[in-house]
C-alpha cells in the first residue's frame, strides 16, 4: 500500500506556537500549589574547603522556616548520585547536598524550606557555617601537577583516560611529506536556556507516591536517576515535565531535584525549588574547556597519511552524576576524524577533575570538540602548504560512493555527499566573488575573511545510566472522534515535535496533522524512553512513531476491510476516510470518525470481528537501532549512534582592526540530515545551533579566578549572542536518505553548533592574514583580537 507524502517535506507552521507567542505556555514555576513551601539553598562560597561545623540555629528560630537540612542529615534519605552515565571513567562519590567537603563554588551545603523564596533566603543568611579551606585545582595544569587531590581516594586527578590506536602512527609520519602538529584550545561556556530548572515535588503520605514536576529534558531519566538515588521502586515516583524554556543538554541530571523530593518526603507537603540565573551559572551543565593537540601527516599529494589526537580537558568537579558529560570526551575521541579519510589514528584522552563546576551536556557533545581542532588544522595545514583550505578538504574528504563508511576509530557513517556538499555552499555563497571582494576591501583598510568548516553531527546515541539503549517506544492511538494520538517520552524543549512528530503520522495515515496530538511530558502515560538528546528525535522517535502508526493503519484497514467487505490490501486511507482504492460510492467507505466511533461506543458489530484481531485501536512499537552498536569488535570499536547528518558551513566576517570587533556578516550552509520531515524547523535549528557557536566563538566563556570562583555570573558580564550578533543565516539542503531509519531521516539538533566555531576562526585568520595572526583561544573578544593584530604570531 503507498504512503502518502502530505506530511513530510512541507514547511507546517508549529502547532505549539500559538500558546508560545500569546503567553499561554505553562510552565513549572506557573504552579502553585497548597501548601507548598519554598526551598532555598546554601551553596558553598569556596571552590575547595572541608566543612568544619554549620549551625543553623538562628536560621530554624525565623518564622515561616519549615525545616534545615544538611548534608550530614540528608544521608538518612539519600544515597550518592546516581551516575548519568558510566563508560571507561571513574565515578566520584558525590552526594545532592555536600558533607564533609564542598568542591565547587555553588555546591548545595544546606536547604532550607519555608513558608515563602523570601524568608527562605533570609534564613539562610542566618546560617554559620566554618570552612577550612583547601588549595583549589583550577587549571589543568593544576589537576595533573596535582596541586590538590578532589577525591583523596583517586590518588590523582584523572577521571577519564581512554586510549585508542589503530595502525602505526609514527611509521604513518615517517612516510609523510608533510607533517602538522598544533595545540589548540576552547574556552568553558553552558547552555543557557531562557528558564533555569524549577522542581516542585510531591510526596503524599498517604499513596507513599511521588510527584516530580519540573522543568526536565527527559522525564523518564530523572525519574530512573531519582529512585537510584534516592534507593526507592521506581513506580512510586511520576515525573511530569510541562512546558519547558530550552534545555540544550543542561536539563539531563537530577541533583537538585533530588534535595526537592527529600525535602518534600521529610515533611510530607509539596516543596518547589526555582533555580536563580546565579544558580543556573555556578551549577549548571558547563561544557568544552580543553586543550587539544593534533598532529597529521601528509603525502605529497596533500593526502592524509595518520592523525594523532592528545586531548586534555578540564571536566570541573565531575563529569558522570551532576551531569553526562565526562563520556563526551569518548564521543571526540572517535570522531576527530570527522568528515576525512584517516588511514592511520591514535588518540588519547584525558579529562580531569578541577574545582570548577560540574561538566555536562552542551548542544554538541564532543562532536563540536572533534570539530573544532581538525577543522582549525585544516585552514593551518592549507595556509602553511599555500594551497587552498577548499582544495584540501576536497582531496581528504570522504567519497559518497564509499558510504555506508567506517571511520577508523569505530563508528559507522551512514550516507553523505561531501563533495557535493562543498559545491553547494561555495556556489551559494558566491565564494570566488567574496573572495576577489576582500582583495578590493582590503585596499580600502576594511577587512573581510570567508572561513569554512566541513560538519558531521553524529545523532541518535544509545546510552543513559552505564546501559546500553539503542530503543525508542512510541504508541498511536485513535480516538473515538476519529483522530489520532501519538505518546512518546520525547519531550518538546522548543524544537518543534509537537509539530513534526504528528507529520510523520499524517504521512502514513493520510490526515490532516491537526487531527494528531502528541502528548509527552508524563513518566505514567507515556513508554519509557530517554527523551531528546543527541538529536535522537529525527533517528529514534520519529522511527517508533512510523513504525507505530503502520500497526495502526494496518488495523485500522481490517477491520474497515471487514466492514465493507473489501480485502484489506485493496483499500487506501486518504483524507479522514478509508475507501476501496479509487471508489467513489459511499458504500465503499468509511469515515475514520464513523469507524472510531463505531469501534468505541457501539461495539456490536465487533463481536463477528475475524479471530485474532481485536478492538482496541492503539499499536505500540518500540524501534531498535540496526546499526549501534555496544560489543567492541576485534580492535575494541563500538558504535554509539545510528545517523551522521553532513553540511559545510562558510561565515563571512569583518574585523575592525581599530577596536578588534568581529562582526559576522553572514553564515550560508549546505545541509545534509537525510529525509527533512519539515524544512522550516530543520532551518530554524541551524539558525539556533549557529547562535549558540557564535556565543561560543565570539563572546561567551564562564571566567574562574585563580582560587576557582566564577567571576561572570550574570548576563551582563556573561554575554550572549542577540539578534544583533546572529547574522542572516542561508542553509540548503541535499538529503542522502539515511539506510538505517525506516524513513531516511537522520536528527539535527546539533549541527548548527558543531562547525560554527571553527568556520568563523577560520573566518577570522582569513580576514587578518595581512597581520599575520593565529588565533590562541577562544572567544574571539576584541581584546584578544587587537593583541593578536599586534603579535602577528603566524609561523
Ligand atoms: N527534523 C526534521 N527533519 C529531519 C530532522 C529533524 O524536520 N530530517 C526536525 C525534528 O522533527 C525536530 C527538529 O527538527 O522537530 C529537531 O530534531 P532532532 O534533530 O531529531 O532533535 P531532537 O528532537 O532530538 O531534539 C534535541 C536536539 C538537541 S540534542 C538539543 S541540545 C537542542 C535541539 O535539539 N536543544 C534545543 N534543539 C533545540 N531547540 C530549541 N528551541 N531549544 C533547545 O533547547
Amino acid at each position: 500500500m503507498e504512503e502518502t507524502k502530505a506530511g513530510l517535506g512541507v514547511s507546517m507552521k508549529r502547532k505549539e506556537d500559538p500558546r508560545f507567542l500569546t503567553g499561554y505556555g505553562r510552565y513549572t514555576d506557573d504552579i502553585e500549589m497548597n501548601g507548598m513551601l519554598h526551598l532555598a539553598i546554601l551553596r558553598s562560597p569556596h571552590a575547595h574547603a572541608r566543612i568544619v561545623s554549620i549551625d543553623t540555629s538562628k536560621a530554624k528560630q525565623l518564622p515561616g522556616v519549615a525545616a534545615i537540612l544538611t548534608g550530614e542529615e540528608s544521608l538518612k534519605y539519600t544515597g550518592k548520585l546516581a551516575t548519568t552515565i558510566d563508560i571507561f571513567n571513574k565515578v566520584p562519590e558525590v552526594y545532592p547536598i555536600a558533607h564533609k567537603k564542598v568542591r565547587f563554588v555553588g555546591e548545595p551545603v544546606v536547604i532550607v524550606a519555608a513558608t515563602d523564596r523570601y524568608i527562605a533566603e533570609d534564613a539562610v543568611d542566618l546560617i554559620e557555617i566554618e570552612y577550612d579551606v583547601l588549595p583549589s585545582v583550577v587549571t589543568i595544569e593544576d589537576a595533573v601537577k596535582p596541586t590538590a587531590l578532589l577525591y583523596e581516594e583517586w590518588g590523582d586527578n584523572v577521571q577519564q583516560d581512554w586510549k585508542s590506536n589503530i595502525g602505526d602512527v609514527e611509521a604513518a609520519f615517517a612516510n609523510s611529506a608533510h607533517i602538522f602538529e598544533e595545540t589548540i584550545t576552547h574556552s568553558r561556556y553552558t547552555g543557557t536556556p531562557i528558564e533555569s530548572r524549577v522542581c516542585i515535588a510531591d510526596y503524599n503520605p498517604g499513596s507513599k507516591k511521588m510527584t516530580v514536576t519540573c522543568s526536565t529534558q527527559a522525564p523518564h531519566q530523572i525519574r530512573t536517576l531519582i529512585a537510584q538515588t534516592l534507593q526507592i521502586p521506581e513506580h512510586t515516583i511520576r515525573v511530569i515535565a510541562p512546558d519547558i524554556g530550552g534545555g540544550y543538554g543542561s536539563k539531563l541530571q537530577a541533583d537538585a531535584e533530588v534535595i526537592a523530593c527529600i525535602m518534600s518526603r521529610m515533611l510530607g507537603r509539596p516543596v518547589k525549588w526555582t533555580e536563580d540565573r546565579v544558580e543556573n551559572m555556578l551549577s549548571g551543565m558547563q561544557s568544552r574547556d580543553y586543550s587539544c593537540t593534533v598532529k597529521i601527516g601528509l603525502d605529497k599529494d596533500y593526502i592524509i597519511t595518520g592523525m594523532q589526537v592528545k586531548l586534555l580537558a578540564n571536566i570541573g568537579m565531575d563529569g558522570t552524576c551532576h551531569g553526562p558529560g565526562t563520556p563526551a570526551l569518548l564521543v571526540a575521541g572517535v570522531y576527530f576524524p570527522g568528515a576525512y579519510k584517516i588511514p592511520v589514528y591514535d588518540v588519547e584522552v584525558l579529562g580531569v577533575v578541577t574545582n570548577k563546576g560540574p561538566y555536562g551536556a552542551h548542544r554538541g557533545y564532543g562532536k563540536d570538540i572533534a570539530s573544532y581542532p581538525v577543522e582549525r588544522m585544516m585552514d593551518i595545514m592549507a595556509q602553511k602548504l599555500g594551497i587552498s583550505p577548499i582544495e584540501l578538504r576536497m582531496r581528504n574528504f570522504i567519497k559518497k560512493d564509499e558510504y555506508p563508511y567506517q571511520n577508523i576509530a569505530g563508528p559507522i557513517y551512514d550516507s553523505g555527499d561531501y563533495e557535493q556538499l562543498m559545491k553547494i555552499a561555495l556556489e551559494k555563497a558566491d565564494y570566488d566573488r567574496l573572495k576577489e571582494k576582500q582583495i578590493e576591501l582590503r585596499k580600502q583598510g576594511i577587512y573581510m575573511g570567508v572561513g569554512i568548516s566541513a560538519m558531521l553531527e553524529p545523532s541518535g546515541a544509545a546510552v543513559f545510566n552505564g546501559i546500553f539503549n539503542g530503543f525508542q517506544a512510541a504508541t498511536v492511538r485513535m480516538t473515538p472522534e476519529g483522530d489520532f494520538q501519538i505518546l512518546t517520552s520525547h519531550q518538546n524543549i522548543g524544537q518543534g515535535v509537537e509539530t513534526t512528530l504528528p507529520q510523520v503520522a499524517a504521512n502514513v495515515l493520510g490526515v490532516d496533522i491537526q487531527n494528531i496530538t502528541y502528548l509527552y511530558g508524563d513518566t505514567d502515560v507515556t513508554p519509557y524512553g530517554l527523551g531528546p538528546f543527541s538529536s535522537r528525535g529525527a533517528t529514534f522517535t520519529v522511527s517508533a512513531v512510523h513504525e507505530a502508526t503502520k500497526l495502526l493503519k494496518e488495523k485500522l484497514l481490517k477491520i474497515a476491510g471487514h466492514l465493507l467487505k473489501v480485502d484489506p490490501g485493496e483499500l487506501e486511507m486518504v483524507n479522514g476516510s478509508i475507501r476501496k482504492t479509487g471508489s467513489l460510492s459511499p458504500e465503499e467507505s468509511i469515515s475514520l470518525k464513523d469507524l472510531g466511533n463505531r469501534i468505541h461506543l457501539w461495539p456490536g458489530p465487533y463481536g463477528t470481528l475475524p479471530e485474532g484481531l481485536d478492538v482496541n485501536l492503539e499499536c505500540t512499537y518500540t524501534w531498535t537501532s540496526p546499526s549501534a552498536r555496544w560489543e567492541p569488535d576485534e580492535y575494541g570499536r563500538v558504535n554509539l549512534y545510528t545517523t551522521h547528518p553532513t553540511g559545510v558551513f562558510i561565515a563571512v566576517v569583518e574585523v575592525d582592526i581599530k577596536t578588534g570587533q568581529v562582526r559576522i556578516e553572514k553564515f550560508v550552509c549546505s545541509h545534509d540530515c537525510g529525509t527533512i520531515i519539515n524544512p522550516m524547523i530543520v532551518d530554524g535549528q541551524i539558525e539556533g545551533g549557529i547562535a549558540h557557536g557564535i556565543g561560543g566563538a565570539l563572546m561567551e566563556n564562564l571566567e574562574y579566578n585563580e582560587s576557582g570562583s566564577l567571576v561572570n555570573l550574570d548576563f551582563q558580564s556573561y554575554l550572549c549572542p542577540t539578534a544583533m550578533e546572529v547574522p542572516v543565516i542561508e542553509s540548503h539542503h541535499l538529503q542522502s536518505p539515511s539506510p538505517f531509519t525506516p524513513l531516511g531521516t537522520k536528527g539535527m539538533g546539533e549541527g548548527g553548533t558543531i562547525p560554527s566555531p571553527a568556520a568563523i576562526t577560520n573566518a577570522l585568520e582569513d580576514a587578518l592574514a595581512p597581520f599575520n595572526v593565529r588565533v590562541k583561544d577562544l572567544p574571539l573578544t576584541p581584546e584578544r583580537v587587537l593583541g593578536w593584530i599586534k603579535q602577528g604570531e603566524r609561523a
